[in-house]
């Protein structure tokens, strides 16, 4: 075949594609990466700064970002992932609210030829082709870390300690790992009893309500330990303890995740005794896989963002200020 036929054939198919709709072609500094992404909800302060965090790295990378609320329901987020591949985003990111139930949009991504980022909380699947990246906390690092501060704690008392938890989102991957790994610190102890558990949604709405059932059910000097799956729903359950003249963080020891600054000033204050970092700040590091993927680049299948541990055994003034 001559140059000038193949050339002719190279242009048929290059109007071809853009008429079956092909991609918007490759981003460049007229036209900027489009990432499309799906946020849960705006159910708690994490929520909150972790959306701040998102939308303003978009901006500072000159990413252009369509961000969906889904307000708790993941009929809402598989609905807007729809919308980003119909879009023909270059990128899409999510988070998704509980592990299972997106194999199918995100094969439908996946025949777009739209690579996922999964962010902050993970997804449960055989196939891992499904996402090119997920930047997630260590939930159940966490979860082992408040049962860590326990076994110290508690370290001289030989009579048993009971314990009432908290827990976030049923099915997500923070409520499982926080479950799963405190109990594994604490498996092998067995003066230490979980005497009751409750999903309060990440929420300091339910955090109040789920307290108020716990006093309801139990005598106050029979709680030894409230261990919450968020801050959230620690000072809704604060809010209760004080009402009922029960002094938390003393009358009850108090273990928190998340570290907002209300939280470590809690700490700070002995209102609660331990607080255990998850980051929302993870806006500048989804940014840069979203761009690193679209210039296809190789990227970690799987990053965890880096998360401490700040309790009244430590150096309180040192906490440096949380900004949210
Ligand atoms: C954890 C995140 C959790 C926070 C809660 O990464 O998914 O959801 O711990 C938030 O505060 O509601």
């Amino acid at each position: 075949m001559n140059r000038r036929a193949r050339t002719a054939l190279s242009l048929a198919c290059v109007l071809l594609l853009s008429a079956c709709g092909g991609t918007r072609g490759a981003p460049d500094a007229k036209s900027p990466v489009v990432l499309g992404y799906s946020q849960l909800g705006d159910e708690s302060s994490w929520r909150t700064q972790n959306s701040f965090s998102i939308k303003s790295a978009a901006k500072r990378a000159g990413i252009k970002i369509m961000f969906e609320d889904a307000m708790q329901d993941p009929a809402n987020q598989i609905k807007a992932l729809r919308s980003f591949i119909a879009y023909k985003v270059d990128v899409i990111a999510f988070s998704p609210l509980v592990e299972t139930g997106w194999d199918m949009v995100l094969g439908e991504a996946k025949a777009a030829r739209i690579p996922v980022i999964i962010v902050d909380r993970m997804i449960d699947t055989a196939d891992e082709s499904l996402y090119a990246a997920a930047l997630c906390s260590d939930f159940y690092l966490e979860g082992r870390k408040a049962g860590e501060f326990l076994l110290r704690k508690f370290s001289g008392r030989e009579t048993p300690v009971s314990i009432v938890e908290l827990a976030g989102t049923a099915f997500s991957t923070p409520a499982i790992g926080r479950s799963e790994g405190f109990r594994e610190a604490l498996a092998g102890h067995g003066k230490f009893e979980i005497r009751f558990s409750e999903d309060g949604d990440f929420m300091q709405s339910k955090g109040r309500e789920i307290m108020k059932k716990v006093l309801d059910r139990f005598e106050a000097e029979d709680i030894d330990v409230l261990y919450s799956h968020n801050d959230d729903m620690t000072f809704g359950a604060i809010e209760v303890l004080r009402e009922a003249g029960i002094a938390p963080g003393r009358d009850i020891v108090i273990i928190s995740v998340d570290a907002t600054q209300r939280s470590v000033d809690y700490l700070r204050e002995g209102t609660v005794n331990c607080v255990i970092e998850c980051n929302p700040n993870s806006g500048p590091q989804v940014m840069d896989l979203a761009r690193r993927i679209v210039s296809g680049e190789k990227v970690p299948k799987k990053t965890f963002v880096r998360e401490t541990t700040f309790d009244e055994f430590g150096d309180l003034d040192s906490i440096p200020a949380r900004g949210y």
